[in-house]
This record gives structure tokens, C-alpha cells and sequence, in this order.
């Protein structure tokens, strides 16, 4: 509780007086790369505080950014990309390893763990107004997909 209230203080403080919605983002985290490997997963917990939407990012680490979907069907693992994730009020959007994830494709270099990796995402209020999230993922190292 406390912590939460914190995280919304600090939000207001970000937030220009004309944007009222906020999105908590915790646990980011970006999976640790293979010597050559060009892309990479990352994940997070997404908390809005109105009805918003993902509607992308970029991060300096790779050529692109995109948002994704993975499932199960017919025994066979399907990755998709998705032009955007609903991020409804007050419910925790969990992007984690076999689901939603967002994915950085071309990586310029290697991602270790004990890195931190910047990147930006984008958020689209009900009203269509749009604000940037600066976020640093932690590098972990996961030998499980
Ligand atoms: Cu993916």
C-alpha cells in the first residue's frame, strides 16, 4: 500500500498537468541473449489507473520493437505480433515467458546479465492521447521458454 502510493505520487510528479491516466510498470525484465542471437523477450507487469492501451515502444538496443503474442495451438507454439495490448483500469496486464511479451528484433549487441536495458513505451489514453513510459529492464538469464 505504501509502495503503491509512492508510485503515484512520483507518477503525478512526471505527469504534465494536462495527463491525468497513469500506467504503473514493475518487474520489467528482458531475457539475456546468446552470443549472435538478434532477438530478444522482454516482460513486465502493467497496471493503468484508466482504461488505456500499449500501443508500442523502442528501445536504443534493437532496430525494432514489437508487441507479441504467444500460445499454444494445435501443439505447436504460435508467435504473433499485436499492434496493441488493452491495459484495463486497475487490473495488472502480466507480459510474461509463453504470452504477451514485447519482442526487440535486430539487436545491436549482446544482452547480458547485469545490464540494464532502456526503452520507451508507448500508451494510448481513451481520448487518444498517447504519453511515453521511460522504463530500465534487468537483464536476467532464463534457460526456459
Ligand atoms: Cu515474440
Amino acid at each position: 500500500m505504501q509502495r503503491s502510493l509512492t508510485m503515484l505520487l512520483a507518477g503525478c510528479l512526471l505527469a504534465t498537468s494536462a495527463v491525468a491516466d497513469n500506467v504503473r510498470v514493475e518487474n520489467a525484465w528482458v531475457r539475456a541473449t546468446a552470443p549472435g542471437q538478434k532477438v530478444a523477450g522482454g516482460f513486465m507487469d502493467l497496471t493503468a489507473d484508466s482504461d488505456m492501451t500499449l500501443v508500442g515502444g523502442s528501445s536504443q538496443v534493437s532496430r525494432e520493437f514489437e508487441l507479441h503474442f504467444m500460445r499454444m495451438q494445435d501443439g505447436v507454439m504460435e508467435m504473433r505480433q499485436l499492434q496493441a495490448i488493452k491495459l484495463p483500469k486497475g487490473k495488472t496486464v502480466s507480459l510474461e515467458p509463453g504470452d504477451l511479451h514485447v519482442m526487440f528484433i535486430g539487436l545491436k549487441n549482446q544482452i547480458k546479465p547485469g545490464q540494464k536495458v532502456p526503452l520507451t513505451l508507448v500508451v494510448q489514453s481513451a481520448d487518444g492521447t498517447q504519453q511515453k513510459l521511460a522504463v530500465q529492464a534487468e537483464v536476467r538469464s532464463s534457460n526456459s521458454h
